[in-house]
């Protein structure tokens, strides 16, 4: 059946079983950048649940941000399928329920028609923006600073029509701040630490780089009238495959070209901090807390560290999915020892979520073979992604007097594919973890070519962890030692390394 049937078939309250049909479309209040996987699993899952419970303005303008790397397609495919599309949700059972979220209104591509975006987000119907273009979309330099050197920020910055993030957001407020100055809320859902006051941060970085009579009005106006509350977010939604069109089709009877494949567990948690209102979706299981920074780290730490080194360590065994890394004894128990042994004494359990369960839960939920959730995938911006999640853990580890060996043994392991070292292993595989770093580490590496030193460059000079944790002796010893290891005896033997 065409997808575009489900509005109405949810009108006449025919059931589909398994198949949640969509509310009726509300009216466009939210402008959403970055249309990938995890926004259609999990904010427009969020909000069509909330709709079921609340009605409200909270129709979604999806942007597309990243036009090399596959979202465009999903623009296309929503267009012709009117803005609807399936949400896959796979048990590890191999059981599959369907969702169509259903409130996408038309969307737009930032490159080409970032003046329509910038318009979206100037409307006074616009109450939220939200952003989940992944780390790299921030446009921040290695000092964690808005990059003046990219050349496409400084292009946003001359008053052209903008195509980054951080442009498209500050111009769409700029527009705001002319027609009337109402508040609004912007809202990251990326996997960065204190995510709301990055993004604050990194808008104000921008208003200061405008021209000065640009400059004073605008940044007053984002004082007082925008608010950037802090957000965790989780959902494993992993790269849509034929596979997944294929189940839609043969298990719903539904023709879909872009449906998402998604894990059972979700969760939100926010601050309410929401300037121009915003769907119910505490009804619908967020958590709304004036202290997310828990949450954040918790989640940051251990799922999305732990995801790394899965990803790292099972390309370097041959595995292409994160369930076959973590299942991979020699792989699971080091990821599963570094969870409890090295990360889980750097962060502080969240009220209502212990360590150790959240562990158990977190290894369980990786373990899920429906999801086929490619270890390239998560391997990808690694450059971008470890200061995030392992930086801290490692930092804070030294400074308590521990070595953390299996971090140590995922820097080696990070650094080897990186800068395509790797070359005995599934090269397919590796040929699809993109990394911006990749030339200027491989670079780095041409002044020591023996595998140790090399590490041990990278690790000083690459930018991957602060100053202190990367100069730090005996951390640099461990990664030299596990790099050396690696080229020598391979991964194997330096997983057992790691352990002792
Ligand atoms: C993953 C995340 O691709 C990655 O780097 O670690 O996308 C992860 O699946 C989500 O953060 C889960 O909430």
């Amino acid at each position: 059946m065409d997808i575009r049937t489900l509005p109405r078939l949810a009108r006449t309250c025919l059931p589909v079983p398994g198949l949640t049909l969509p509310p009726s479309l509300p009216e466009p209040g939210i402008v959403h950048l970055g249309l990938g996987n995890f926004h259609r699993a999990h904010q427009a899952v969020y909000t069509a649940d909330a709709l079921r419970h609340a009605d409200g303005p909270w129709g979604i303008t999806g942007v597309s941000t990243s036009p090399g790397r596959g979202t465009r397609p999903v623009l296309t495919g929503m267009a012709e399928q009117s803005g609807l599309y399936t949400v896959l949700t796979l048990r590890r059972d191999g059981g599959v329920a369907a969702e169509v979220p259903g409130v996408h209104h038309p969307g737009l591509a930032a490159d080409g028609q970032g003046a329509d975006v910038v318009a979206a987000i100037g409307s006074t119907r616009t109450r939220i923006v939200s952003l989940t273009v992944t780390e790299k979309g921030y446009t921040f330099g290695p000092d964690g600073h808005l990059d003046l050197d990219d050349p496409l920020v400084r292009a946003d910055l001359t008053g052209t029509t903008p195509r980054t993030a951080l442009g498209l957001t500050v111009r769409g407020l700029q527009q705001r701040l002319r027609t009337g100055a109402a508040p609004v809320t912007v809202l990251c859902c990326d996997n960065l630490m204190d995510n709301g006051s990055q993004l604050r941060r990194l808008i104000s970085e921008f208003i200061a780089a405008l021209p000065a009579a640009e400059r004073e009005d605008l940044q007053a106006y984002v004082d007082t009238s925008v608010s950037t509350p802090g957000t965790m977010v989780d959902r494993i939604a992993p790269a849509t495959t034929d596979e997944h069109r294929t189940l839609v089709a043969r298990a719903f009877g539904v023709r879909d070209t872009v449906p998402v494949p998604a894990e059972p567990y979700r969760l939100w948690v926010m601050q309410d901090d929401f300037r121009a209102g915003r769907p119910a979706w505490e009804a619908t299981g967020a958590v709304f807390t004036d202290d997310v920074a828990p949450y954040e780290l918790m989640k940051l730490r251990l799922l999305n560290g732990a995801h790394s080194l899965l990803a790292y360590l099972g390309l370097l065994r041959g595995h292409r999915s994160i369930d076959q890394a973590v299942t991979d004894d020699l792989i699971g128990t080091a990821v599963e020892a570094a969870m409890r042994d090295e990360i889980l004494p750097t962060v502080t359990e969240p009220q209502g979520m212990p360590g150790k369960a959240y562990i158990a839960e977190l290894l369980e939920r990786f373990a899920n073979p429906a999801l086929g959730h490619r270890t390239a995938q998560v391997a990808s911006d690694g450059s971008l992604k470890i200061p995030v999640r392992w930086a801290g853990v490692i930092e804070e580890s030294l400074a308590a007097g521990r070595v953390p060996r299996v971090l140590a043994l995922g820097v080696a392991a990070y650094v080897r594919i990186v800068t395509g070292c790797a070359d005995a292993y599934d090269e397919q595989a590796l040929g699809t973890v993109h990394d911006a770093a990749r030339v200027r580490l491989a670079e780095l590496t041409r002044r020591a070519p023996e595998p140790g030193e090399a590490a041990r460059l990278i690790l000083a000079e690459g930018g991957l962890l602060p100053q202190q944790a990367a100069r730090d002796g005996a951390f640099a010893s461990a990664v030299t030692e596990t790099a050396r290891t690696l080229h020598t005896h391979g991964v194997e033997a330096a997983l057992r390394w790691a352990r002792t």
